[in-house]
């Protein structure tokens, strides 16, 4: 075949592509409602902004756009109280970690922000800095392990490529070998892949590299594609947005109707309730991944989102209201005896925080505690009974339906059932 013909085969294949992921008419209402119930926690003083929150709605086809700007305002306090204008504004951290950096430096790209200042090479040397810290740790052989997590490293490598910064390739290479060699979560290995399409359109890198780039986005979406499970998820319906993203942004996915269709159905159901999983299936529902954000031009936007009136509050049945048994215990290997063990009575309907609040208000001899910290996805439990990870303990307190089932959501999210197990296991991850 001449070049040309090649070419418009080419052309071909990927326009049929681009087209499989998107969504069938009729369900644009569906997706409007993502967008509106992401505004509305934009709208939340007293919550912490996410930026995740902000990135959905920036890749969005719908905006508010003042809504959008004074929640970047936040977002912005938050993250350098330093130059902030309300002295009571919050951070998360006293120091960002990379993955915090990485999505505000995608918040700046997806707000068009100047970066060619002083203040925007900072944040950008800073990732740079964060990135050969995680590398340093990582070691030779891949032996050790980044300090964060690869979801992090990769979300700063992203971040960088998006900004159309050159990535150190010893960096690049940690991330080749750690995706070749070790098992990464769905999420991990999308957010990876992201990551490494993105580099393999930038024009700094050797043949080589951009060869091995090639190869690692096989593997990564062969590694997704196995993990797809009956229902059509990817890993489980929370990684799948995420793995859409990455197979929208490889541009070459077969996968993507029956992905999308899977997707959908899980919003009907209304699985997607927490704010970080919604804001990273947003950009799907308009056929978008993370890479867009290197594209924005924060131009001839729709300005054309509204809140709307709050939701009426559902009405509680009055008279008999009905509960929920469940039985809860906290063990700590390789210790044989519980920490703690106790039937709760919660209201049908409650959450497992609900539960643990309960157990704590229990008082008694060996009195429940749990200590929580606050993170994009909601509160993390991090101590319960006095134990928690020491600074640098890789452990976790792990959540199962007893005696092995890992629950899929958090404290916050997850409601228990009449007499369930809930098992908390101080667990190494
Ligand atoms: C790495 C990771 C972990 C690590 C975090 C440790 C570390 N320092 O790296 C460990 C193994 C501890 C972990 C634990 C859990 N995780 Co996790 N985790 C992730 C992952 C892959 C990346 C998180 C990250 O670094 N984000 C980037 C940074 C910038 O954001 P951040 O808010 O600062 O990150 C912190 C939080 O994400 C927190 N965290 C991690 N997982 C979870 C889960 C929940 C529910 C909460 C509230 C916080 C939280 O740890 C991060 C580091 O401090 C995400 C994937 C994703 N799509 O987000 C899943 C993810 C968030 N985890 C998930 C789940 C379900 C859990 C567990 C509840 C599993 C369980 N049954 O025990 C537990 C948390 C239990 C608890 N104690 O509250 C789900 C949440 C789904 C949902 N419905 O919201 C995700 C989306 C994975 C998935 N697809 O199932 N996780």
């Amino acid at each position: 075949m001449d070049p040309t013909g090649l070419r418009l085969l080419l052309f071909c294949i990927l326009f049929a592509s681009v087209q499989l992921c998107e969504i069938p008419a009729g369900n644009s209402h569906r997706i409007r409602s993502v967008s509106t119930e992401l505004l509305k926690l934009t709208e939340d003083a007293s919550e912490e902004p996410n930026p995740s929150v902000y990135l959905g709605l920036r890749l969005s086809d719908d905006h508010s756009l003042e809504k959008e700007r004074q929640y970047l305002e936040r977002l912005k306090d938050a993250f350098q109280p330093s130059v902030s204008t309300t002295p009571s504004a919050v951070s998360y951290h006293e120091e960002p970690g990379t993955g915090r950096l990485a999505l505000h430096l995608l918040v700046l790209r997806a707000a068009c922000h100047n970066m060619e200042t002083l203040e925007g090479s900072q944040l950008v040397t800073q990732l740079k800095l964060h990135l050969h810290k995680e590398k340093e740790r990582i070691g030779h052989e891949g032996m050790g392990h980044p300090i964060t997590n690869y979801y992090q490293y990769s979300l700063g490598i992203l971040a960088l490529c998006v900004h159309g910064k050159k990535v150190d390739e010893h960096v690049i290479h940690k991330l080749l070998s750690a995706e070749e060699r070790t098992k990464l979560s769905v999420d991990t290995e999308a957010m990876a892949g992201l990551a490494f399409v993105c580099l393999g359109k930038a024009t700094f890198y050797t043949p080589e590299l951009v060869a091995k780039l090639g190869q690692a986005i096989q593997r990564a979406k062969q590694k997704i594609l196995q993990a797809q499970t009956p229902e059509g998820a990817f890993g489980n319906i929370y990684s799948s947005p995420l793995a859409v993203q990455f197979l929208i942004a490889t541009g070459m996915s077969q996968e993507c109707p029956e992905a999308v269709a899977t997707l959908l159905r899980s919003l009907e159901r209304g699985d997607f309730q927490n704010a970080l999983i919604k804001s990273q299936l947003l950009p799907v529902l308009q056929d978008k991944s993370y890479l867009d954000i290197a594209s924005t031009e924060c131009r001839d936007e729709r300005d054309s989102l509204t809140v709307g009136p709050p939701s009426p509050e559902l009405e509680l049945p009055t008279g008999r209201r009905e509960s929920t048994l469940v039985k809860l215990i906290v063990k700590r290997p390789p210790r044989h005896l519980p920490l703690y063990l106790h039937f709760l009575t919660v209201p049908r309907g409650s959450s497992l925080l609900d539960v643990l609040k309960t157990a704590e208000k229990l008082g008694g001899a060996k009195p429940f505690t749990f200590e929580t910290q606050n993170t994009l996805s909601g509160p993390l439990l991090t101590a319960v009974m006095g134990v928690k990870a020491q600074e640098g303990e890789r452990k976790y307190w792990k959540i199962l339906r007893a005696p092995n089932t890992l629950l899929e959501q958090g404290i916050a999210d997850y409601i228990p059932q009449d007499k369930e197990s809930i098992l908390l296991k101080f667990f190494p991850w």
